[in-house]
């Protein structure tokens, strides 16, 4: 009898009727990489309050490299040579630290293409651009008249745009103002940034809005091109004891932004060109690759009363915190995180509700749109906390749910629970790969979470945030691993690394070097004084420095090693650091030129050294440079 039935499951399967590959094999197997292989995927983890991009591969879960963006970093230099210090630069002076939220890769027809990734500062609103090329941040652009910039980065599917909003209302333009007076004086902002040309960021509009919180977003495709929705939650403007005060009403919204009416404005002159000062600082991913700073002087804002159309109001259950978009763009889901409900908006739906003017009202020229009239419909008892939503590109949204700690899967269209799976604990967004764009790759489920608790070995009283990995390539979700995460990941993007292995570099040509201190071979090397300063011309090659003994330089002098890395071979890295500069370590790739400042407070001889393993001969590469009183 056992023997039939193995048989005819075998034959079953065998003649594909049944899908048991899924399981097929254990987590481990699936999750091991061998020897020599390569992760199926790239992952992109924001760092949360480490200003960072932490990469990953999958479904390895192996952390590969550190991308430094919002906070210096003193393992690879960021922020300390003088190459990059400019990219910290903001009107409120240098700042190295940032908060980083949501990553978003760039697209084109609404596919990942592995060309950018984005991402959002939170605390000193800020974007950056990373070129996937170098895995490096190559430019930061600072967002004026915003309190904190969370619903961003999130990008229209031709990379023309990415979004910034207010977290917080402030008054616009910052004045002094008494706090109570919230309502009267606080404003909210939606920015539309350029993001296509790269050097090149700016702010193309922003649209002036009433004083509520707008906290994350998401852009339209297919039929919704041209739209962008952000959720905008405190509508009550409460501005103290928000956990409460913020949570009256029974629904709040969503905004939905026409763009392409936003750009007819401009074209037409409807709007306001608004002085103020923010920085733009680039980084050429190559040339003399020194970071400088533009500062930009304006703005253009769209007020909503005076350019009708750019926008309208989707009511939305209970303090929405995520809002995202099917990949069919035909549906807009909404995370009420206090509701009992997931409500799904339709886009088709909304578009005839804006013609019949189904309105139940309107906030400062902005209409609202009958709730009735835009929802497609409310997914029933889904769980407790619905925030953020991915889609698998096969009719399913997966959402996660902070207060129940899982995810709840369901068929978007009917509204229908299919799943469910457990999360450790209290997860905020979570990721599939290509999960929000018009093409999901699927196959993996990345929940993040928010509490460690008992997942790993305890490290005193800060423990690792934590991830699961799920396999969804099956008709069952399985669980594959648990993850530990940098900082505290907010979002993530993940792209196939067959993508992003071809575009990547792997060497910074020394012919194409024009640092103005680059010295391309030992010969090349010297120390030129100018007036107080010393400029070292150095390179660095297995396994010494050129030159190693340096003499002549006095207290009271500035010294900068120009630092040129002129190996030939692309994986030998050179460190460099001296005894008692009080900035960092630089590590300089073949091909780079890097400069670390520094003033000797006293007389005497310092050593130098490289602090990256380099050769056999690598204890070998050190110098001296003498320092003489005044
Ligand atoms: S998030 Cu930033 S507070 Cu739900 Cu995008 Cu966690
Ligand atoms: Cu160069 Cu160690």
């Amino acid at each position: 009898m056992k023997a039939k039935l193995k048989l005819t499951l075998f034959s079953a399967v065998a003649a594909g009727l049944v899908s048991v590959p899924s399981f097929a094999q254990s987590p481990a197997e699936k999750v091991y990489i061998p020897h020599g292989k390569y992760d199926e995927f790239y992952a992109f983890l924001s760092g949360g309050f480490d200003g960072q991009v932490n990469v990953y591969g999958l479904p390895s879960g192996r952390h590969l490299k550190t991308i430094p963006v919002f906070s210096a970093y003193p393992m690879n230099g960021y922020g300390y040579s003088e190459e990059t210090k400019a990219m910290l630069m903001t009107s409120h002076g240098w700042i190295p630290w940032g908060d980083s939220h949501h990553p978003e890769l760039s697209q084109t027809n609404g596919v990942p293409d592995g060309r950018w990734l984005f991402i959002n500062e939170n605390n000193t609103p800020r974007v950056a651009r990373i070129d996937l090329k170098t895995f490096e941040t190559t430019e930061i652009l600072e967002i004026p008249f915003s309190g904190g910039n969370h619903a961003s980065t999130f990008i229209t599917p031709d990379s023309k745009y990415i979004t910034a909003a207010t977290r917080f209302s402030v008054p616009i333009p910052q004045k002094d103002v008494p706090i109570a007076e919230y309502k009267k004086y606080f404003k909210g902002t939606l920015t539309f940034i350029r993001a296509d040309k790269p050097g090149k960021m700016d702010i193309a509009f922003q649209i002036l809005v009433p004083g509520y919180d707008y906290d994350l977003a998401h852009c339209g495709k297919g039929p919704s091109y041209g739209w962008c929705f952000f959720t905008s939650y405190n509508t009550e403007q409460a501005h103290t004891l928000l956990e409460i005060n913020a949570s009256m009403k029974d629904k709040d919204y969503i905004a939905a932004v026409n763009w392409k009416r936003a750009e007819q404005c401009i074209a037409e002159g409807k709007y306001k060109e608004v002085k103020t000062k923010y920085a733009h600082n680039y980084r050429p991913p190559e040339g003399d690759r020194i970071a400088r700073t533009e500062w930009k002087t304006s703005v253009k804002w769209i007020i909503p009363k005076e350019c009708p159309g750019v926008m309208y109001y989707l009511p939305t259950p209970k303090s929405p915190h995520g809002v995202d978009v099917s990949p069919d763009g035909k549906y807009i889901i909404g995370g009420g995180k206090l509701a009992t409900v997931i409500p799904i908006h339709s886009f088709e739906k909304m578009i005839n509700a804006i013609k019949n003017k189904q309105f139940a009202g309107e906030v400062e020229g902005i209409p609202i749109l009958k709730y009735e009239a835009v929802n497609h419909c409310e997914v029933p008892n889904p769980c407790l906390g619905p925030l953020h939503t991915e889609f698998d590109g096969k009719g399913r949204a997966y959402t996660s749910c902070f207060i129940s700690s899982d995810v709840v899967i369901y068929d978007y269209k009917k509204c229908k629970v299919l799943d469910r799976v457990p999360t450790y604990y209290s997860v905020g967004h979570l990721m599939i790969p290509g999960g929000d764009s018009a093409k999901p790759w699927g196959k993996y489920l990345l929940p993040m979470n928010k509490i460690t608790k008992d997942v790993f070995l305890p490290t005193g009283p800060e423990l690792p945030h934590a991830a699961q990995l799920y396999d969804i390539s099956g008709s069952k979700p399985q669980f594959l691993l648990d993850m530990t995460e940098l900082g505290e990941p907010h979002y993530a993007q993940a792209i196939p690394a067959s993508i992003l292995m071809k575009k990547s570099l792997k060497i910074f040509e020394l012919d194409k070097n024009t640092h103005p201190y680059a010295t391309k071979s030992e010969e090349a090397a010297k120390v030129v004084r100018k007036g107080n300063e010393v400029h070292i011309y150095m390179t660095a090659i297995r396994s010494h420095f050129t030159p190693d003994n340096i003499e002549g330089v006095k207290v009271g002098d500035t010294v900068y090693f120009h630092v040129t890395n002129i190996e030939q071979d692309w994986d030998i890295p050179h460190g460099f650091a001296v005894l008692g500069a009080n900035t960092s370590n630089l590590l300089i790739m073949p091909g780079e030129t890097l400069t670390l400042k520094w003033t000797p407070k006293e007389p005497g001889v310092y050593p130098f050294y490289c602090t990256d393993f380099c050769s056999a001969l690598h204890q070998e590469m050190q110098g001296y440079i003498r320092v003489s009183p005044k």
